[in-house]
């Protein structure tokens, strides 16, 4: 199908992006001031195992930034999501606790500081859960549709999905794009976005095929599931994603993943599986009947996709065993297209220094596919919560003259870049330990920071924070 030359069902409503310039733009979380390790998501073996550790927010922040600008540096576009005001008053106010923020947050600390903690979460960070994303060439409107993701399966997640459709939709505010509300935050359309959705196609700028995982289906009896971990995508919330952006019948596949994984730690897809155009890498175990979907999927994709080879890089359980998977997370590498066509892999840190995790990497990069090098940035701060490389970002394949003529400044650059550093140094604090969620001096600095980064990025009155600190 050329997207130049919409057949019938493909009302053209917005502006053609031009096929030769579509790229894919990494949209990163920039880690919020109150980062810090409450070990709220059961099924994530880090955020449990790290519960009650001090965190460094400037710290996470800085990696952050740093990641971003090893991409960068290979010509990768990249941009910036920001974080989201925390403890979130509005959410404690509606539990019951009223009074001033500082009263709030004194009261809330009192009487429930799981609560407290929950309202203090920085998880916004992981960018992969903010949204689903389809791109224009996949859409029958030719549109870019984008579905915040209601998390609703934790309450500390729940509390982004508001913020982010204001900011997703403030920034994505032209014609060509459509963001759509979340789903209902009801347990059957639980959606946890972009970590549980794979695309492969020939290349970002043409049309490719969205894989949707899902860990339950409300179909299926409750024995079939995972017994240890909670399943957290559930597919009714994919198929009506999938609805909703107007993809073609052709386009998608519906895949569940292992309970097995899930009961190992891989709290969404991404722990265990990536794809980046026609690259596939993902562990043995990651998918029920992974044989079987893996034929239907090369059988699709060479019609799809005019005869193109689809590499499946399947790491076997001999070679790195899921429990290791979910240790180093391997399959958490961003997989990403340099302008010459080869790709690279943005592994944790932890995967160079773990030997059965570096073989594969090896093992990958000598083998007769496009995965030609590796980088291994450190993002400890947020590994120890259960986020590696591609937790942190949002992959929007756009235009350079889209992601140019977007009214805010997200765009990566040397000049944002030491504007955000310098923001971050003065604003964030070096340690905070779970008591200190208690602060209502943490609140207050993280409302001048967004307050000021409001500015500096050019967002609207109210998107990040409105009225005034102590209020
Ligand atoms: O939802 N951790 C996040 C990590 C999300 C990682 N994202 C992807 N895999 N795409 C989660 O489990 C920990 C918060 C705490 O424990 O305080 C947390 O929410």
């Amino acid at each position: 199908m050329n997207p130049h030359n919409p057949t019938n069902d493909q009302q053209q409503l917005g502006p053609v992006p031009s096929n030769e310039t579509i790229c894919e733009v990494n949209f990163d979380g920039l880690v919020g001031p109150t980062h810090n390790y409450a070990g709220l998501a059961f099924g994530n073996l880090a955020s449990d195992r790290n519960r009650n550790l001090d965190s460094s927010p400037r710290q996470a922040a800085l990696q952050g930034l740093e990641k971003m600008r090893r991409l960068a540096d290979q010509g990768i576009p990249q941009a910036i999501l920001p974080p989201q005001l925390r403890p979130d008053l509005i959410f404690l106010r509606s539990c019951g606790f009223v009074g001033s923020a500082p009263e709030v947050i004194r009261k809330a600390a009192e009487i429930d500081p799981r609560l407290l903690a929950a309202a203090s979460s920085a998880a916004s960070m992981w960018t992969a859960n903010a949204a689903t994303i389809s791109p224009a060439v996949d859409t029958a409107d030719q549109r870019l549709h984008c579905t915040p993701a209601n998390l609703s399966s934790s309450m500390h997640r729940s509390l982004e999905a508001i913020p982010t459709t204001r900011v997703l939709s403030s920034i994505f505010s032209g014609s060509e794009f459509e963001v759509h509300p979340p789903l209902p935050q009801a347990a059957s359309f639980s959606d946890e976005g972009a970590a549980n959705q794979m695309r492969v196609s020939a290349s970002h700028a043409e049309p490719g095929i969205e894989i949707f995982v899902h860990g339950k289906d409300d179909a299926v009896s409750p024995g079939d599931g995972p017994s240890r971990f909670p399943a957290r995508q559930t597919l009714r919330a994919s198929q009506a994603i999938a609805r909703r952006h107007l993809l073609r019948g052709d386009s998608v596949l519906h895949w569940r993943q292992n309970p097995v994984a899930i009961d190992a730690g891989a709290f969404h897809n991404d722990v265990v599986a990536v794809a980046n155009e026609n690259v596939l890498l993902c562990h043995q175990d990651a998918f029920c009947d992974q044989g079987k979907q893996l034929e239907i999927l090369r059988e699709r994709f060479s019609q799809k996709c005019n005869g193109s080879e689809l590499f499946v890089l399947e790491i076997g359980r001999e070679e790195l065993s899921l429990d290791d998977a979910v240790r180093t997370y391997l399959f958490n590498s961003q997989l990403v297209t340099r302008r010459s066509g080869e790709m690279f892999l943005v592994a944790p840190s932890e995967c160079e220094q773990h030997s059965a995790a570096r073989k594969a990497i090896d093992r990958i990069l000598s083998g007769d596919n496009p995965v030609k090098d590796a980088l291994f940035p450190d993002v400890r701060q947020s590994m120890q919560n259960g986020g590696g490389p591609a937790c942190l970002r949002l992959r929007v394949p756009m235009t350079a003259q889209q992601l140019d003529s977007l009214d805010v400044r997200v765009r990566f650059d040397p000049e944002l870049e030491s504007e955000l550093k310098d923001w971050v140094v003065r604003h964030y604090r070096p340690v905070l330990c779970p008591a200190d969620l208690a602060d209502p001096e943490l609140y207050l600095e993280s409302w001048r920071a967004l307050a000021e980064l409001q500015c500096l990025m050019g967002l609207g009155d109210g998107v990040l924070v409105e009225g005034d600190a102590g209020n």
